[in-house]
């Protein structure tokens, strides 16, 4: 093998090994954002196009619901019973949460939004 033979072997090898990790790479940053966009743990909301994703959730009694503002506009979010106080204004990124003890079905709303409704089941 002359020196020529075993630079353009070694040029292609590592072309091969770059390929490789392309591919790898892909799919790894692939995989978590496929994941985390569908399921999301139980407690998570996301507000987003002035609609709480999901709007009706089910959670078990003790579980901290977190509503996170993927919106550009500020949003609340307000029980409409007396479980708590309207929150803050939330700007986008930031997150308010709530931990529900007790059964029952909980309505909410947006308080600058009213229409914006949500509701979470607590069993
Ligand atoms: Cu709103």
């Amino acid at each position: 093998m002359s020196t020529k033979a075993i630079n353009g072997w070694l040029r292609t090898a590592v072309v091969a090994m770059l390929a490789i990790g392309a591919v790898a790479c892909g799919g790894g940053a692939e995989g978590p954002a496929a994941t985390g966009g569908s399921s999301g743990d139980a407690g998570a909301v996301s507000i987003a196009g002035f609609k709480f994703v999901p709007s009706d959730i089910e959670v078990p009694a003790g579980t901290e619901v977190t509503w996170t503002n993927d919106d550009t506009v500020a949003h609340t979010v307000q029980d409409s019973g007396k479980l708590f106080p309207e929150s803050p204004e939330l700007a986008n990124g930031e997150t308010f949460s709530f931990v529900y003890d007790e059964p029952g079905t909980f309505p909410y709303i947006c308080g600058i939004h009213p229409y914006m409704k949500g509701t979470v089941t607590v069993s």
